[in-house]
């Protein structure tokens, strides 16, 4: 059987689990938030999400894969903002493909409601580019003024990066694990992610890096200077939601 067909067959089961990774405060080491990643287990066996959102995104399934994300996230936040205290930022990773959906503003709509209070963010990959036509530029400022954000993902592997800060309502950026991987090595690494750093403070963007691996990774953005935030396996590796609580609990 192909693979779409399983696929297909375990999004209409709702089989699709969520690992989060938590995000970090650099200054104060504190968890911030976590990111929401899709996990798929075919016949026991996990599947790279890279193979199986690449399928999802080329049959069209990626609509109906993206809302049944939200919405297990959604109800895992709604648990999440009764048992932890303080604020807590969710971020969701989603493809151009359904920001032209007609009822996606909808969706969205629905699943911070029943977040309950919770922040969401929503990523959005440059990787293959997305074309700011009208439609996804109007769903997009109709998904801001609810208080939802979006994050650039991926940001300094892609091709029109700097222009997208320029053009469409984003507010984080989140640096590519490749403009970390080298920065406590490497002065040119080190500077160029001070350079994607002070860009976006500059344009009034938080920043998130991306695949931190190594203590001596995180000394250097430590000596930043100005609030970072990191995500990294050195910090917290994606984890099932009842983890996370438990980590909750023992961060705040
Ligand atoms: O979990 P992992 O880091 O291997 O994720 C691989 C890729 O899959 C990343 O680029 C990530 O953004 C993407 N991804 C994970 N979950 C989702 C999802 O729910 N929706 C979309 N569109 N992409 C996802
Ligand atoms: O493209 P996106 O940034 O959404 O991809 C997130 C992916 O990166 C997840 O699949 C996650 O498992 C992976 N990831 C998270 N932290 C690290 C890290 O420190 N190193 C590496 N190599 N991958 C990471
Ligand atoms: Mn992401
Ligand atoms: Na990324």
């Amino acid at each position: 059987l192909e693979m779409v067909d399983d696929l297909r067959r375990a999004v209409a089961r709702a089989e699709i689990e969520i690992a989060y990774q938590p995000i970090v405060d650099v200054d104060s080491g504190r968890i911030a938030g976590a990111e929401a990643l899709a996990r798929w287990r075919r016949d026991g066996v996990p599947v790279s999400p890279e193979l199986f959102i690449g399928i999802a995104e080329e049959s069209g399934l990626i609509v109906d894969l993206g809302e049944s994300v939200l919405t297990a996230v959604a109800a895992d936040a709604a648990v999440l903002h009764d048992q932890i205290d303080g604020p807590f930022v969710m971020t969701v990773n989603i493809s151009a493909r359904q920001l032209r959906e007609p009822g996606f503003v909808e969706l969205v709509a629905r699943s911070l409601t029943a977040m309950n209070g919770t922040a969401l963010v929503l990523e959005i990959t440059e990787r293959q580019g997305i074309d700011l036509d009208p439609l996804v530029l109007d769903a997009m400022h109709a998904i801001a003024a609810m208080g939802v954000r979006f994050a650039i993902d991926d940001f300094g592997v892609g091709f029109s990066s700097i222009s997208y800060l320029r053009d469409i309502p984003v507010q984080i950026i989140k640096a590519d694990g490749s403009l970390s991987h080298a920065i406590d090595s490497d002065e040119r690494a080190s500077a160029l992610l001070r350079s994607v750093a002070h860009m976006g403070r500059s344009l009034g963007l938080e920043v998130v890096v991306e695949g931190i691996e190594r203590e001596a990774q995180l000394t250097v953005l430590r000596d930043h200077g100005h609030q970072l935030y990191a995500q990294g396996f050195l910090l917290h590796r994606p984890m099932p939601i009842d983890d996370l609580l438990t980590t909750l609990r023992g961060d705040r």
